[in-house]
């Protein structure tokens, strides 16, 4: 259960909220990377402000990646959310499980906010729990071992004080242990409600949004509503239920507050 939760106020200005998590990008995901980014030049300038709540890449290894190599799909990315917010757009950034490392270098580079884990968005009459969603995961006791182990100072410090070609081989072991792991469990870990519902009550609200768990769906639980966002996989087999791509829209009016999923093409 967090300590505290971080506050976010709306500007009445905000009209339209676009809210995505685990897009997964990065150059082992060229359609998926190439849906975002024509997304974000055609349907997200309606947006107001963008919500990003989590794994936004496959896997971040320091934002020093971005001064270095030959531009790839980490520096498109980049590029493309600075031009939006160049536009306009407010952009706000949360971390997931893979690109917990995205720190203030990513977010000066492309005019995004970084967005503590979880916080409350006050929007209009409304407070929205917003949160990655895998600290609410509380049947995966190894992977929690292993979140408050590497979101940790020191850990962070030792890791990035490598070169680079060693931090790039060592995310590489950690993505393969964590398959290795998914695999050996029967169903992927889901989020608790019972959990969820404490951290709505602690944050005196009803209303949460999260990513993580990949299984988009309504939860409407005692008075409580708990949306889960969709995951992004453009680069799965066309016509199979993987290949999947949505935005969770929120539009404020001033007395009203509308939400629509809609399918990104
Ligand atoms: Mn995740």
């Amino acid at each position: 259960m967090p300590g505290c939760f971080a506050k976010l106020t709306a500007p009445p200005t905000w009209r339209r909220l676009a809210f995505v998590s685990d897009l997964h990008l990065g150059p082992e995901a060229p359609a998926t990377t190439a849906g975002f980014l024509r997304w974000l030049a055609a349907q997200a300038l309606a947006a107001d402000a963008l919500f990003i709540l989590g794994d936004l890449f496959e896997a971040w290894i320091g934002d020093d990646l971005l001064d270095t190599g030959p531009p790839d799909a980490h520096h498109q990315v980049c590029a493309a959310l600075a031009a939006y917010a160049a536009g306009g757009h407010a952009v706000h950034v949360m971390h997931g499980n893979r690109d917990f490392l995205l720190q203030q270098g990513f977010a000066q580079r492309c005019n995004a906010a970084l967005l503590p884990d979880p916080c409350v968005l006050d929007l209009r009459e409304q407070r929205i729990v917003l949160t990655h969603g895998d600290a609410l995961c509380l049947s995966d006791v190894p992977y929690l071992q292993w979140r408050a182990l590497c979101r940790g100072t020191d850990w962070q410090a030792r890791f990035l004080a490598q070169p680079l070609q060693a931090r790039i081989e060592q995310a590489r072991a950690l993505r393969e242990q964590s398959r290795a792991s998914q695999s050996r469990m029967n169903t992927w870990s889901d989020a608790d409600p019972s959990e969820a519902a404490r951290w709505l009550q602690a944050a005196d609200s009803n209303w949460m949004i999260h990513g993580h768990t990949h299984r988009p769906r309504e939860h409407w639980e005692l008075g409580q509503l708990r949306q889960v966002l969709s995951d992004w996989d453009l680069d799965a087999p066309p016509g199979g239920a993987a290949h999947r791509a949505q935005v969770l829209w929120l539009h404020a009016g001033s007395t009203t507050l509308a939400v629509e999923r809609r399918p990104v093409v």
